[in-house]
C-alpha cells in the first residue's frame, strides 16, 4: 500500500500553511469601515495598511455537512486609538456550530459573545488552545508588538454570519490601557 508525503504542513512555530490550494482574504483598513470605536483615529490610518489575512484550506465546498476547514488568521500588530487590531469577527450562520482556535506565535486575547450579549475573554499564547462553545460570537485581537498567529479548525456548514455584529458590534471592546489590554463595556 502507498504511503504519500502529507498533502498540507502547517508550520507550527508560524502558523504559515503550505500545500495546493491554500487560500486567502486579506483585510486592510479600507475593508474595516465601523469596527472600529474611534473613528477619528480610523480615518487616520492608510487604507491599504493590512490588519490581518488568513491562509486556509478548504477541502469541501462551503456548506458540506461533517466536513472541516482548516486555517491561520495573522493579525498584524497595531492600534486604532486604543484599540487594538482585531479580525471582524461572527457568530456562525448555523449558530450552534463549534470551532477551535490554537495559538502558534504573538500575544492576543479571544473575545467571546453569548446571544445575551454577555462578553469575556480568554487569552491567546502559544500553545493555548480554546474550544469556542456554540451560539457564541468569536473575535481575536492581537495585542502585542508581533503579528499574533492562531490556527483554526472549523464545521465546513458552519458559515459566517456577520450581519449580527455589523448591527449591533459586540459588548466589549479591548482596548490597551497603561500599556496593558483590558476588556472595555462598549
Ligand atoms: C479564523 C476562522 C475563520 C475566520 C477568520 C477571520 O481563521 O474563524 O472562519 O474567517 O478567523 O475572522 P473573521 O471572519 O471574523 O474576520
Ligand atoms: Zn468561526
Amino acid at each position: 500500500m502507498k504511503i504519500s508525503a502529507p498533502k498540507f504542513m502547517t508550520d507550527w512555530k508560524t502558523g504559515v500553511v503550505t500545500g495546493p490550494e491554500v487560500q486567502g482574504v486579506e483585510r486592510r483598513v479600507r475593508d474595516l469601515d465601523g469596527v472600529f470605536a474611534d473613528e477619528g483615529a480610523f480615518s487616520q490610518l492608510r487604507p491599504d495598511r493590512l490588519v490581518y489575512r488568513t491562509a486556509c484550506v478548504f477541502p469541501v465546498p462551503e456548506g458540506t455537512e461533517g466536513g472541516v476547514f482548516w486555517g491561520t488568521t495573522f493579525i498584524e500588530p497595531g492600534t486604532v486609538g486604543a484599540e487594538y487590531f482585531m479580525t471582524k469577527g461572527h457568530f456562525h450562520a448555523k449558530a450552534d456550530r463549534m470551532e477551535s482556535y490554537f495559538t502558534f506565535a504573538g500575544t492576543g486575547l479571544l473575545v467571546l459573545m453569548d446571544t445575551a450579549r454577555n462578553c469575556w475573554a480568554e487569552e491567546m499564547t502559544p500553545g493555548s488552545t480554546h474550544l469556542i462553545p456554540p451560539y457564541t460570537a468569536h473575535r481575536t485581537v492581537n495585542t502585542g508588538d508581533d503579528v499574533f498567529s492562531f490556527g483554526a479548525c472549523w464545521p465546513s456548514d458552519a458559515g459566517h454570519d456577520y450581519d449580527s455584529i455589523a448591527e449591533s458590534g459586540f459588548s466589549a471592546r479591548a482596548m490597551r490601557v497603561d500599556g496593558s489590554p483590558v476588556l472595555v463595556p462598549a
